[in-house]
């Protein structure tokens, strides 16, 4: 295993002009394999608990990471969803095993976010999500936003860096991301509801600047794509025969507001933590999932492990928030 590799200056540099910077080798391709041998065994543990309830035929076992699941989905759209859900890693019940988690805290990881963030006191989120963008279907195409669109608002001065990480070489054709340079020195751009699958979207008449000069993010297996939680982007359809699967996570310093430490644990008996936690007391970026220390050189014994991480994670899962960012942009597209 090759040593964390930190950014050169002008990649730093580079980040906070453009609002992203694409690091090509900040992983070997191998120490992602964990993440993808894990994330195809729950494919096939989860295809094997719908076959056991009489919900489908054929496990389509024979067939490897980057083509099963969408084998499963062309057969039934319905536990096609099950599975995309059941791995997103959206709130805390989601995907969550430990070689996630390695990926989150690996070293080669925080060496990048460390230098952006300029500090090495950092924070991951637990907003982070699997994407299995499937071959040749819509579901998976992510509109024009803005990460801050879906954090709280007294987040969007603050710097929250997003790193993209490609489980397979995403390229133009398999629907990597689309950036708009230079366009996170602005505000946060007016957002809509009802955008593809659920999800929220800048008009192209409120972006800050023209899509036509959007840059396309290609990035190789074992590269990070780095943005801002201000960089408008967006992803475009997957035309080829295989699954783009990626990961999307991200940090912020521990001075930046974040639910460090705490715990929702006034639950009544619907299990939902009481307004005030959500409202007050938590005053996290995205209040409803958990954050966690990741690392420190301040108080290196705070930082979290994987068991923490997993407990912390379920908890919050637990409980029904009442935050939500949809409420700060107008209904529908
Ligand atoms: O993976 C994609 O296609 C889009 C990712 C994205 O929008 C994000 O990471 O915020």
């Amino acid at each position: 295993m090759n040593s964390a590799r930190p950014l050169s200056p002008q990649q730093v540099r580079f980040f906070h002009e453009e609002g992203y910077v694409i690091v090509p080798n900040v992983f070997d391709p191998s120490d992602l394999e964990p993440l993808r041998r894990e994330l195809h065994q729950e494919i096939g543990r989860k295809a094997r608990e719908l076959k056991a309830a009489g919900k489908l035929a054929d496990l389509h076992e024979e067939l490897d990471f980057d083509h099963q699941l969408a084998a499963l989905h062309r057969d039934s759209q319905e536990n096609g969803e099950i599975l995309i859900r059941h791995l997103e890693g959206l709130r805390g019940g989601g995907f969550h095993a430990p070689e996630m988690f390695d990926v989150i805290a690996h070293p080669k990881m925080l060496a990048g976010v460390g230098a952006l963030l300029g500090t090495e006191e950092l924070v991951a989120s637990s907003v982070y999500r699997v994407r299995p963008k499937l071959p040749k279907i819509g579901r998976g195409v992510v509109p024009w936003h803005q990460d801050s669109g879906y954090f709280a608002t007294h987040c969007d001065e603050h710097l929250i860096v997003t790193c993209w990480v490609p489980l397979v070489d995403a390229t133009v054709e398999n629907g990597c991301m689309q950036i708009l340079p230079r366009a996170h020195l602005g505000k946060v751009a007016t957002h809509h509801t009802g955008g593809n699958a659920g999800f929220l979207v800048i008009k192209d008449e409120d972006l800050p600047d023209d899509p036509r000069k959007a840059v396309t993010a290609a990035c190789p297996r074992g590269g990070v794509v780095f943005m801002t939680n201000r960089t408008p982007h967006c992803s475009t359809p997957n035309y080829s025969e295989q699954i783009r699967w990626s990961v999307d996570l991200r940090y912020q310093s521990a001075l930046v507001p974040n639910n460090v430490g705490l715990w929702p644990e006034s639950l009544d008996a619907d299990g939902k933590a009481d307004d005030a936690f959500y409202e007050k007391g938590n005053v996290a970026c995205y209040p409803p999932e958990a954050d966690f220390l990741v690392g420190s050189r301040l108080t290196p014994e705070r930082v979290t492990t994987y068991a923490e991480f997993a407990r912390r994670r379920e908890t919050y899962d637990r409980t029904q928030p009442n935050f939500s960012a949809f409420r700060r942009w107008p209904a529908q597209v």
